[in-house]
C-alpha cells in the first residue's frame, strides 16, 4: 500500500512537472518596434527612433470585424513591445486615442505597410489605418519551432512606423472626421431638396 501510495504521488509530481514544461514550450514570443520612419520609406533605418510609451494591443478575431483583447503592454525606451502568445493567430491593434495630444504618437501619422505581416520580413512597417482611427496589423500565424528568431520560438517582425505630421493633429481619419464628412452630404441633400421646393 505504502509503495503503491509512493508510486501514485511521484507519478503526479511527475505528470505536473511534465505540464508545467509543456506550458513554457509552446509559449511563442511576438514583438516588434514602433518608430519614426524619418525618410519615409517604410523600412527601418539604422538611426531611426522607436517611440517609447505607446499602448499595445494584442488581440484574437478579425481586425475589422469583432475581436477579443488578451493582452496590454507598453512600448520600452526603445519602441520595442513583446508578448507571450500561446500560438494560432492572432494581431496587434492601437487605438485612436494614442494620437491625442501628450500622447505617444501626437504628432505622428502612419504610413501604411506591407498588408500580410506573416512573411517573417523584418524591418518593414506592418501597419494599416483602422476604420476607428487607430492602427492595426493583419492576423500572423505564430507556432512553435517555426519562428524566425530565437531557435524559431519568437518572432519579431511585427513593426510599425510612422511619419511626424506636417502640423498639427495627425491626419489619421478620425470617427469625428467620417461625421462632418456625412453631416457636409446631408446639408447638401438640405440646400437642394430647398431649392426643389421653390
Ligand atoms: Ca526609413
Ligand atoms: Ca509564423
Ligand atoms: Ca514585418
Ligand atoms: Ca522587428
Amino acid at each position: 500500500m505504502g509503495k503503491n501510495r509512493t508510486l501514485l504521488a511521484t507519478t503526479v509530481l511527475t505528470l505536473s512537472a511534465l505540464c508545467i514544461f509543456a506550458n513554457s514550450a509552446f509559449a511563442v514570443t511576438l514583438g516588434g518596434t514602433f518608430w519614426s520612419d524619418a525618410d519615409n520609406d517604410v523600412q527601418y533605418d539604422a538611426g531611426e527612433p522607436g517611440i517609447e510609451g505607446v499602448e499595445v494591443w494584442l488581440c484574437t478575431g478579425f481586425p475589422n470585424g469583432k475581436f477579443t483583447q488578451l493582452a496590454v503592454t507598453t512600448t520600452d525606451s526603445g519602441g520595442n513591445y513583446s508578448f507571450s502568445v500561446s500560438g494560432g493567430d492572432v494581431f496587434v491593434f492601437v487605438e485612436s486615442t494614442q494620437f491625442n495630444n501628450g500622447e505617444a504618437l501626437s504628432g505622428y501619422s502612419i504610413l501604411e505597410g506591407e498588408i500580410y505581416p506573416d512573411n517573417d520580413i523584418d524591418y518593414d512597417n506592418n501597419g494599416l489605418a483602422h476604420l476607428s482611427g487607430g492602427i492595426y496589423s493583419n492576423n500572423i500565424n505564430l507556432a512553435p519551432n517555426s519562428e524566425p528568431h530565437d531557435g524559431g520560438n519568437a518572432n519579431y517582425t511585427l513593426d510599425f512606423g510612422f511619419v511626424e505630421s506636417q502640423s498639427g493633429p495627425a491626419p489619421v481619419p478620425e470617427p469625428a472626421t467620417m461625421f462632418l464628412l456625412g453631416f457636409g452630404l446631408v446639408g447638401l441633400a438640405g440646400i437642394s431638396r430647398r431649392k426643389l421646393q421653390r
